[in-house]
């Protein structure tokens, strides 16, 4: 087989394959492959499998087999239509019924995003393929995700709670890794996975400093990020508060510089200085695990406001409410009921004090 690193219009593949006489593909066909092998969900299936019509629709050629085939009585076919014709016009019709299924997943993937918004603030892991986001992904969330050192390992967004838990509760997710000149399909097809991060109030951007192209490779993120329509803003020298305010489409972003066990002292010290925005950290090492745990409650507290509420006996049920939705920082109890500090985000103090009636 050979594979070119390019796209290959469907002639050009063709004129090649009769050149050298084995199996040639493109770098799209390639990624598509893998992609394929990958795909554990029924999302991303379909994800592919759109992606995959798409690419094959333009490089069907009419075969000599052809016209056999059409008299072989495939329903539906208009008066005149070749075989060629037909086939595209089936590869159309099955790509629509597949992004119709898809769309119905991806409803339900939204209503189950947002009911957990309501429950906590959410982070997502972005970066390049094999930068380390599933590594991180587990130490984290303390849980297995699936960890290679393969291209494309993860295709699923997955998405767990922060450990050990903050109050309130924040939520990881692990999503696809991306690589450069990514087939416009592929990543249109993408769209849904990434839902995760597009959502998110913060992104954590991870790159493999040990890769002599990671500069290249934080580029590309940006990029197909751009695609998706968001806009990463680095965290570097914000005030806190407003690290959350968000221009439409845009996401702060921690960038992580990671596998910095891998490098000597030189070059740590040179990466450093090159981005001090970045945490130089190894996915490997507990003493950054808990550095980037930190960073990331440290984020969302930022935004955090106090406030002293008092819940009467009657109400106690929302004493509960308060240390799951918020950090609980003191309690007093009184006669009449229970006098408590609280530090949460706006919102959620919203709601604690629209249940109080404050
Ligand atoms: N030495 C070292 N290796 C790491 C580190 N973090 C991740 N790795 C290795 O890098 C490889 C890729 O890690 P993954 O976590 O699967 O990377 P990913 O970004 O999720 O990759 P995709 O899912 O393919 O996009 C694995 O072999 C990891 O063990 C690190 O800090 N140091
Ligand atoms: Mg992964």
């Amino acid at each position: 087989m050979v594979i070119v690193d390019h796209e290959l219009s469907p002639r050009q593949a063709r004129n090649l394959e009769k050149a050298v006489g084995a199996e040639v593909i493109d770098r799209s066909s390639l990624i598509l492959r893998i992609f394929q092998r990958h795909a554990r969900t029924r999302e991303a299936r379909l994800q592919i499998e759109i992606a995959r019509l798409s690419y094959a629709a333009p490089r069907l050629r009419e075969r000599p087999g052809g016209r056999e085939r059409q008299r072989g009585g495939i329903g539906g076919k208009g008066a005149g239509e070749s075989a060629l014709e037909l086939d595209r016009r089936r590869i159309r019709d099955r790509i629509a019924e597949l992004r119709k299924e898809l769309a119905a997943l991806s409803a339900e993937d939204a209503v189950r995003r947002s009911r957990r918004r309501e429950r906590g603030d959410t982070v997502a892991l972005v970066g390049y393929t094999n930068a380390g986001k599933s590594s991180w992904f587990r130490r984290l969330t303390a849980s297995e995700g699936y960890v290679a050192d393969e291209l494309f390992a993860t295709l699923d967004t997955t998405v767990r709670r922060l450990q050990p838990e903050p109050k309130p509760p924040v939520l990881v997710s692990d999503t696809v890794g991306f690589i450069k000149k990514l087939p416009h399909d592929l990543v249109a097809s993408f769209r849904s996975t990434l839902d995760e991060a597009r959502e998110a109030s913060l992104l954590v951007q991870v790159v493999d400093a040990a890769d002599a192209a990671w500069r290249e490779q934080l580029d590309v993120t940006r990029e197909v990020l751009g695609e998706l329509g968001l806009a990463i803003r680095s965290l570097e020298g914000e005030s806190a508060p407003e690290g959350l305010r968000r221009e439409a489409g845009e996401r702060p972003c921690l960038l992580v510089l990671n596998k910095a066990d891998l490098l000597d002292d030189a070059t740590r010290a040179s990466l450093l200085h090159e981005r001090p925005d970045a945490v130089l950290l190894s996915a490997r090492d507990d003493g950054d695990l808990a550095v980037l745990r930190d960073r990331i409650v440290a984020f969302f507290e930022a935004d955090f406001e106090e406030a002293e509420l008092f819940v009467p006996w009657a109400r106690h049920a929302l004493v509960a409410q308060m240390h799951a939705e918020a950090r609980v920082l003191d309690e007093g109890h009184g006669e009449a009921g229970t006098t408590v500090r609280v530090r949460a985000t706006r919102p959620v103090l919203g709601r604690l004090k629209r249940a109080l009636d404050v």
